[in-house]
């Protein structure tokens, strides 16, 4: 029988849509879609020179490059198994369904085995195959006569408008099948006036600058960097966080256990070493949890190096003494913590950068030598200092002739002392107010400047941290230290 490539490949192509939206009404954005599987072993195969340029050039759009190019895999590899098997079945006569058949195996064995997740896989693997069974039918009994043309033409448009149909209704499956996936049940804090007043407090300190977020941002607006697309979905009943290695008593904590830990509620910052000067990638929040020294005493450790292992494969290395004042929080702003920020616990560091701050967190590992956590590997500093930094973020026409110029201002543990402001340039430098400082040790602080301006001129900050210490001027790249210099902005007049 003859072969018929573009009308199979057609074919191919809508089988490969309603097994892409099958399967995604089923997993929806999480570890269960074959997108995602193959989202992490891209992520993991990308060279590191490869994976910084993009954070330097794309910075969190970076994300999307890469699950572009997994969905064309995934694309890729369905599409071809489908139209393999349709022209496999034209070529040898072979009766239909076969062909359908073994579409449907393979692609069920293929999502399997990138997912772990044998509904949506099947789902996936259905969907795929009854287009190849349609397929099948249509190639080997063509319509014939006259109209043959148009009766072909009218049979694709419905396969395609019944195609669309059916991605239309697994996307809007599949979304609720998301926000299912990030839902969590477990018990809501404990100390909920401790919380409000400690929240309240902060949203007091606010200078309320248009553009410019509150002191402790709120959940949905705070940063997330993830080493993949989808947070892990972790059951609590199924969790566990260890203290061992080089340690003289191996600690085990399941989830009731940690929550029955003494608590405490503490605002800190977090920063991600590749964001740009003048990036959102810095945020406060309110976390609560349970201080790790008394955790680290039972244990005893011996080994002066640590890793953090967590659950979506992360490991963040580094020395012993940064543990010190660590936290294991399962709150943040008075929610459990949320799936994105890492349900259920993770490690919070005073003076690291983000990626130190693992999330998911399983293991706490002492070794006696230093070894590579994600990152290193990359070629990023574990160790480096946070570098200060004042933020630009609003420049704000008041209507009157004047403006207003404002953002936050952050050096890790040593505090922000002053942030300077300059309106011509560099050449003249006036203090800005400042916030109130929030009782941390690691915060962020909101600072404002409203001053007159006919012309257009050059807004440039700067800041001065805790120990008095002046925001270095010479610009540095993100990689592989943190991004430093001033942060400048032109203001058209
Ligand atoms: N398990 C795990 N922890 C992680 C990461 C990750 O990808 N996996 N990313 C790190 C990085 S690079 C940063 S900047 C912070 C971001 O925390 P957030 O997403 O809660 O803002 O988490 C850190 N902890
Ligand atoms: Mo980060």
């Amino acid at each position: 029988m003859s072969v018929h490539p573009r009308r199979s490949a057609f074919f191919a192509a809508v089988a490969t849509a309603a097994g892409l939206s099958g399967g995604f009404a089923f997993a929806g954005w999480t570890r269960r879609y074959i997108v995602l599987g193959i989202d992490r072993i891209v992520v993991d195969l990308t060279p590191a020179p490869v994976v910084n340029a993009t954070i330097r050039t794309l910075g969190e759009r970076g994300h999307l490059l890469h699950v572009a190019l997994s969905l064309a895999i995934a694309a890729a590899l369905l599409g071809g198994l489908a139209f393999g098997v349709l022209v496999i079945g034209q070529h040898f006569d072979l009766p239909p369904l076969i062909g359908a058949l073994g579409a449907t195996v393979v692609a069920a064995v293929l999502s399997l085995v990138l997912t772990g997740a044998a509904a949506p896989s099947l789902v996936l693997a259905a969907s795929l195959g009854a287009v190849v069974a349609i397929g099948e039918y249509a190639l080997a009994a063509p319509v014939r006569g006259p109209d043959a043309a148009d009766g072909d033409r009218r049979r694709a448009v419905g396969l395609v408008s019944a195609a669309v149909a059916y991605a239309g209704l697994s996307l809007a499956i599949g979304s609720t099948a998301t926000r299912r996936s990030r839902a969590i049940e477990a018990e809501p804090l404990p100390e909920r006036e401790t919380i409000d007043d400690l929240l309240a407090e902060a949203a007091a300190t606010d200078l309320e600058i248009d553009g410019v977020e509150p002191p402790v941002s709120p959940i949905g607006s705070f940063y997330t960097v993830d080493i993949n697309s989808a947070p892990p979905v972790l059951d609590e009943a199924e969790w566990g966080l260890t203290i061992r290695g080089a340690v003289e008593e191996p600690v085990a904590l399941d989830y009731d256990q940690l929550r029955a830990q003494p608590v405490e509620h503490r605002y800190e910052a977090l920063r991600c070493i590749g964001e740009d000067l003048n990036g959102e990638q810095m945020d406060t929040a309110l976390w609560t949890g349970t201080p790790l020294g008394p955790l680290l005493e039972r244990a005893n450790p011996g080994g002066e190096y640590v890793e953090l292992h967590a659950a979506d494969g992360y490991v963040a290395t580094f020395s012993r003494p940064y543990l010190e004042y660590g936290l294991v929080a399962y709150g943040m702003n008075g929610q459990v913590l949320p799936r994105e920020h890492g349900y259920p616990a993770r490690i919070l560091m005073p003076g690291s950068w983000g990626k130190l701050n693992v999330k998911w967190v399983t293991d706490v590992v002492f070794v006696e030598e230093p070894t590579e956590g994600y990152w290193e590997q990359r070629g990023w500093n574990s160790e480096a200092p946070i570098t200060t930094v004042a933020k630009l973020h609003a420049v704000n026409d008041l209507g009157d002739g004047s403006i207003e110029v404002g953002g936050h201002a952050y050096a890790g543990t040593r505090g922000i002392d002053r942030v300077e402001v300059s309106t011509d340039g560099g050449e003249t430098w006036t203090d800005a107010e400042l916030a109130e400082p929030l009782p941390g040790r690691d915060v962020t602080r909101q600072w404002r400047h409203r001053y007159a301006a006919d012309d257009t001129h050059e807004v440039v900050v700067r800041a001065v941290d805790g120990t008095g210490q002046l925001q270095t001027e010479q610009p540095r790249d993100q990689f592989p230290s943190g991004a430093a210099g001033w942060v400048r902005r032109t203001v058209e007049r």
